[in-house]
């Protein structure tokens, strides 16, 4: 930690460092120095899932370009430079970076109010909005493939042939469910043709966003899956989010449910920003998009249980098992939910 917090100029000895927020696949820190009013966000970056750490950190740098120069209003929160003027900290092949702490901010985990839905799915799209005149392919692809739905139904029908034997036998239930369900997959394929590419967050889950205390959304957080994509990954991942009372990790799953007020302010705040940019058929899309993610979810959660959790880490046995069900659970509720 000292070696890490000398590259940014900061001495380790004046700083209190504590794990931080509920991240799964970046390691994360809060380093403080109350005296001196200093709090600083430290990330290590997931080296099994991010292959190559500098292409995060070259999309960062030009969209922290493009929006200083467009809409300089405009709140990004960009790395602190190191003391050699790098984005990025590589020590024994782990990278490193930091964020300043923005003050008065927090972050949430469950949605509470529709006001924070609709908070979030308004900043979310205006963010998405800001870029449009930014060419969104030149943004580097920072995981392949992330977010195609077929790719990721191929990688569960494989891990069923290659898979943990015993944990397979104990999850036909799900395994059943999510094939009964492929259907989605092939709107996916037919829905492609009709969707525009911009820039998407792949992540919008509602700890990706910075509130201020009044409730109001400050600023997006977590760039690292920012690459060109499809609007329904960002509002198909608020629904999977925003729309139940209980989060992913919740192991009670009568307490999972669709909440309608939650429903209609994802699609009025999406809307209010990006309302001119959708088409009258990517409109028609919004259901579908929670389907699309939910379902997604349930297969890489399904899929890793299967593969002896080796992409998201397991706190208990089971607990990808549990997830993959708790996100069959939501689909079940999304399919039978009328938005009327
Ligand atoms: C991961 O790292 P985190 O918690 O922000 C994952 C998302 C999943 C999410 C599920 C790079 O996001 O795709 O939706 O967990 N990110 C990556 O909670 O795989
Ligand atoms: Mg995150």
């Amino acid at each position: 930690m000292e070696k890490i917090l000398s590259q940014f100029g900061l001495p380790a000895d004046s700083f209190s460092v504590n794990p931080f927020g509920s991240g799964l696949i970046n390691s994360t820190w809060l380093i403080e120095n109350r005296e001196r009013g200093e709090k600083y966000i430290l990330q290590k970056i997931n080296r099994q899932v991010f292959k190559h750490p500098e292409d995060i950190a070259f999309n960062i740098t030009l969209i922290d370009e493009y929006l200083k120069d467009q809409f300089p209003d405009y709140l990004f929160v960009s790395p602190r430079k190191t003391i050699g003027g790098d984005g990025l900290v590589n020590i024994a092949g782990e990278f490193y970076r930091m964020f300043p702490f923005i003050s008065n901010s927090h972050t949430i985990d469950v949605v509470e109010k529709p006001q924070q839905a609709y908070e979030a799915a308004k900043q979310f799209a205006r963010f998405t909005k800001l870029l449009v005149g930014f060419d969104a392919t030149r943004l580097k692809i920072t995981l392949p493939d992330f977010h195609d739905l077929s790719l990721r139904y191929q990688q569960f029908e494989r891990i069923l042939e290659t898979g943990n034997g015993e944990r397979i036998r104990d999850s036909l239930e799900l395994i059943s469910f999510i094939k009964k369900n492929k259907g989605i997959v092939e709107q996916y394929e037919d829905r492609k043709a009709n969707m525009a590419i911009r820039c998407t967050h792949h992540d919008t889950k509602i700890s990706n966003l910075l509130f201020n205390e009044e409730d109001k959304g400050i600023c997006v957080i977590d760039l690292d899956t920012l690459m060109p994509g499809y609007f329904i990954s960002d509002v198909g991942d608020m629904m999977r989010t925003y729309l139940c009372p209980v989060s992913e990790e919740e192991k009670d799953f009568s307490k999972i449910g669709i909440r309608r007020e939650f429903y209609d302010a994802i699609v009025s705040g999406y809307l209010s920003e990006m309302g001119a940019e959708l088409t009258k058929t990517e409109k028609g899309f919004f259901k579908y998009a929670g389907e699309f993610m939910i379902y997604m979810q349930a297969i890489r959660f399904l899929t890793d249980h299967l593969n002896d959790d080796i992409y998201y880490g397991a706190k208990y046995e089971g607990h990808n098992f549990v997830r993959a069900g708790n996100q069959i659970s939501l689909l079940q509720r999304l399919i039978e939910f009328n938005p009327g």
